[in-house]
């Protein structure tokens, strides 16, 4: 059986979901072609929500194993925005830490892109990550394990890392309590595990539903994140709100007792306030998914006769097109600057290329599917003049 369906919530065991978003049926989102007229399988792509503890979570679990073991094409380093990001949470890590050479673990490390950061900033460096195509390249310099982070994956390591990274992975864990177990095992007695997930708040303010795939089994509201970490022991102590992939929830926990910065308790009203614990706020979600999905279409209507190609093969891209019913007869072409997505083709069978097609075959728009990273795209592009369409938020198109 490729996927198994949820019946009850993975944070806190709850039997009471209540549906608040359905897609419809959609490819999985990383499984790119050789082929153009493969026809992907599609999968239900529905959002359940817990009035008890407030994570809203797929109502199926995609078998993790067809997910991510084989050709994982997802290299986090091909985005500049994002080495800054890593590299000024080592520098923020390196500040809280008593040593100059702490050490650290990145779960699900993909192709190094923190650990690299991490390195040059002086930390002792580990990694570990399922995806067989991603390791061989960094084995040369930092150690890794191939593995999904489970509490056995842990004996693997000494138990004394100062520093757990986790950046873009939990949401995707359907075991988070045993995944929680692995951190506390690998964990120095005060060290600090930082985890990083989309924020639900961020994606109902920006209506950005293609954050929602078979990947991302958890949309986390801050206190389900708070509520899980301490059901396992792990103290919650801070947390941040990075801008990246679209609005992010950081939240640094440990064994031990830190001081509590004063912005758990704001973040936590500010979600009561904003009603992000009961279901009310989530039920206009579907409306406004389907508001975007006419407005795109309503634009490409208008411009049939002309040529647009996409920037970035991402995930988001192939749900938002997939949703919005967006095939090769409205984009020609998607570049990306990822070599192993290139040569290949989407699910809905548009061809990835690299994106010096750009220079050779100018397109009147540029549809911009990675919107998160609009402006590195845009340093990259804009002096071929080409118009900019930005599906979210809001969809808008530039200039
Ligand atoms: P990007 C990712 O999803 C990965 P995706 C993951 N699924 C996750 O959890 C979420 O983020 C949060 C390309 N690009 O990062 C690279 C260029 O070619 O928005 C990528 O293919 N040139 C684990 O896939 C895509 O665009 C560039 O200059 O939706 C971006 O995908 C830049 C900036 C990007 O995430
Ligand atoms: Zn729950």
């Amino acid at each position: 059986m490729v996927y198994k369906q949820v019946t009850q919530c993975r944070a806190c065991g709850s039997k009471e979901l209540k549906k608040y978003l359905d897609l419809g049926p959609t490819p999985l989102v990383n499984q790119l072609s050789p082929n153009q007229n493969d026809k992907p399988s599609k999968y239900p792509l529905e959002v359940l929500f817990c009035a008890e503890c407030s994570l809203s979570q797929l109502s199926i679990v995609v078998d993790p194993e067809v997910l991510y073991k084989n050709d994982y094409p997802y290299h986090s380093s091909v985005s500049n925005t994002f080495k800054k990001h890593c590299r000024s949470l080592g520098e923020s890590l390196l500040q809280l830490s008593k040593k100059d050479k702490p050490t650290v673990l990145d779960i699900a490390c993909n192709d190094g892109c923190l650990l690299k950061e991490f390195k040059e900033l002086g930390f002792i460096v580990n990694g570990v990550d399922p995806a067989k195509n991603l390791l061989p390249a960094l084995e040369e310099y930092i150690p890794t394990v191939c593995a999904f982070w489970t509490e056995e994956t842990a004996d693997l390591f000494s138990y004394n890392m100062d520093f757990i990274t986790a950046q873009n992975v939990f949401a995707h864990v359907d075991n988070i309590h045993d995944f929680l177990r692995g951190v506390k095992k690998a964990l120095n007695k005060d060290g600090i595990f930082v985890i990083e997930v989309p924020y639900v708040l961020d994606m109902l303010i920006q209506g950005s539903f293609d954050t929602i795939y078979h990947e991302h089994l958890s949309y986390f509201t801050f206190k389900a994140i708070k509520n899980v970490l301490e059901s396992e022991g792990l103290h919650v102590f801070n947390v941040e709100r990075p801008t990246i992939h679209g609005g992010s929830l950081r939240v640094y926990s440990s064994k031990c007792t830190y001081n509590v910065s004063t912005e758990v308790e704001r973040l936590m009203d500010f979600e009561r306030m904003y009603g992000l614990h009961s279901i009310g706020e989530y039920e206009r979600f579907q409306a406004t998914c389907n508001e975007t999905k006419e407005d795109i279409n309503r634009f490409f209507q208008n411009i049939m006769f002309k040529r647009v190609f996409a920037y970035g093969a991402s995930a988001k891209g192939v749900v938002l097109m997939n949703y919005c019913g967006i095939d090769k007869g409205k984009i020609e072409l998607i570049v990306d600057d990822t070599k192993e997505k290139q040569g290949k083709y989407s699910p809905a069978g548009i061809p990835i290329a690299t994106p010096d097609m750009l220079k050779s075959i100018k397109p009147d728009f540029i549809f911009i599917t990675a919107w998160n990273f609009f402006e590195e795209i845009y340093q990259k592009t804009k002096d071929l003049g080409c118009s900019y369409i930005v599906p979210l938020p809001q969809m808008r198109v530039l200039p």
